[in-house]
């Protein structure tokens, strides 16, 4: 197995890969190799052969976003293993103790952890683990017919030193990348820059006369929350502008969450593709709008900075859309309309930070498979339920957080990372390591499961709810 990019996903994967016995394979899969430049059938000791590639020279979380007193959005049992396996040495629980601090965690009684401790275990767990490679960008990925296997070549960004590969399956773990729509892109990216690069330009926000920050996602509400906190000090005027048609909190009751558990996920799966785009397209706010914490933190603050008729030189405005930027005598002006009263009006700031999202780009290191992979009618991989994109090859090709179309708004969510690779596991060595995990939550999704439950439900009518177009094969 060849895994490519290490965020937490493929981290994961490496984390429950390790120490599991390759010899007890019945089944599809279980011959991976991805040894260093020679294809092996599983190491010698009967473990299994994963070797996963990060382009970088060290392993980093989010690291423009590790804003001082910023969380994890899903409580720490989402970690890279507990969910799959409470009992395995790659736990949160296990990294605290390593690190002496589990009687600190213990009185510190909250689930939710710092996001810069949350990167600093996800750093102990790649360092613990053989089979992470850093500083190897993978560049292309061939499939040789005549020893069935790919051929991956990566490259070391900052020596231009070349490595080949060979596996038998891959796991794509190349997660997201920041999006800043075209119209508001060229501007020197010290002034103009987007929330995933935060803490690295803050500094230029704190000289600034004014800021702007656009967006109303998660991002875009700690940078805002962040700089609002900073005010006082730095003296700039402070502007929130957003598309949305509010500042709208994200999902986080307790049964709202179980939308990011399996069994939705299989309900969702089993949708006809034509419904999915549809379904997704109205549950933004299950996992794109502000944590209700953070907005009433930044509610709070602009509370008591308003005491006693002050003015906290702060404006925040949705339903507008920031259509373009024009970088006017050193400041930039921004093109805005108010979209549900067609108003347009400008305003200038001197930085502006964009929190507009992250895209799912395909890879280019895959075009020279490309037509070896089936494509739906928009140009996305398709999926089989257990996460391999659908090709004509002999090997699997898994894939990571790339599964938003066809599983559905739990792929990016942390919470559901290890379901995932218990599946990869499972399908990689054909037999059930890790717990399928199929009744998890009280709510049923499909009419099916719940008319089995509900002693007083029964089928009616015609039900071909699959009849259109599944993903699988
Ligand atoms: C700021 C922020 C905070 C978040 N917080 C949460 C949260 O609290 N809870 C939650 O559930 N979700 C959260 N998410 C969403 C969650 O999906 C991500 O946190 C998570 O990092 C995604 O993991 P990943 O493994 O898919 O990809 P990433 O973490 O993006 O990692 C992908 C890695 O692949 C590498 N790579 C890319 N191309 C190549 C290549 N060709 N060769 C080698 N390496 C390559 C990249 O360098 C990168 O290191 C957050 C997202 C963001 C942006």
């Amino acid at each position: 197995m060849l895994g490519v990019g290490l965020g937490p996903f493929n981290l994961g994967l490496a984390a429950l890969l390790d120490g599991v016995d390759e010899t007890a394979v019945d089944g599809t899969g279980g011959d991976g190799a991805a040894g260093d430049g020679i294809a092996v059938e599983g190491d010698a000791d009967g473990s299994v052969d994963a070797l996963f590639l990060e382009q970088d020279a060290e392993f980093a979380w989010h690291e423009g976003m590790l804003i001082e007193g910023t969380t994890l959005e899903v409580p720490f049992l989402a970690d890279l293993v507990t969910l799959a396996d409470p009992t395995n040495p790659h736990s949160f629980l296990n990294y605290l103790r390593e690190r002496g601090r589990i009687y600190e965690f213990y009185f510190y009684e909250t689930f939710q952890i710092p996001r810069q401790e949350y990167d600093d275990y996800l750093r102990w767990v790649a360092e613990r683990l053989e089979s992470c490679r850093f500083g190897r960008r993978v560049e292309d990925v061939r499939w040789d017919g005549d020893a069935d296997h790919f051929v991956v070549t990566a490259c070391d960004p900052e020596t231009g030193a070349e490595y080949v590969h060979r596996a038998r399956n891959l796991a794509l773990g190349v997660g997201s990348r920041p999006q800043i729509p075209e119209a508001l892109r060229g501007h020197p990216e010290e002034d103009v820059f987007h929330t995933a690069e935060y803490r690295f330009r803050r500094d230029r926000c704190l000289d600034a006369d004014s800021v702007a920050v656009v967006g109303s996602g998660q991002s875009a509400a700690e940078v805002f929350l962040d700089l609002l906190d900073r005010q006082p000090e730095a003296g700039y005027r402070l502007d929130w502008l957003t598309r949305s048609p509010g500042f709208f909190p994200m999902e986080y009751s307790k049964l709202g969450l179980q939308h990011f558990a399996p069994e939705y996920t299989r309900y969702f799966y089993d949708l006809p593709r034509e419904r999915k785009d549809e379904i997704r397209a109205g549950q933004d706010l299950l996992y794109k709008g502000i944590d209700p914490d953070t907005s009433a933190a930044i509610y709070d603050m602009l509370y008591e900075r308003s005491v006693g008729d002050r003015d906290p030189d702060v404006g925040l405005f949705a339903m507008t859309e920031v259509g373009d930027i024009e970088a006017i005598a050193g400041r930039y002006r921004l093109d805005c309309e108010q979209w549900q009263t067609r108003e347009s009006f400008s305003l200038d700031a001197d930085a502006v930070v964009l929190g507009t999202g992250y895209g799912r780009p395909t890879p280019a290191f895959l075009s020279p498979v490309e037509d070896r992979i089936s494509w739906d009618e928009r140009g996305r991989y398709r999926v089989t339920e257990d996460y391999r994109l659908v090709t004509d090859l002999a090997g699997d090709v898994f894939v990571q957080n790339g599964d938003l179309h066809s599983h559905g708004v739990g792929a990016p969510d942390l919470g559901l990372g290890c379901f995932r690779n218990a599946r990869i596991v499972n399908r990689l060595l054909g037999r059930e390591v890790y717990p399928a995990d199929e009744d998890t939550v009280f709510q049923d999704f499909s009419v099916e499961q719940y008319v089995e439950r509900a002693p007083g439900a029964s089928r009616r009518g015609v039900d071909e709810p699959n009849s259109l177009s599944p993903d699988d094969p």
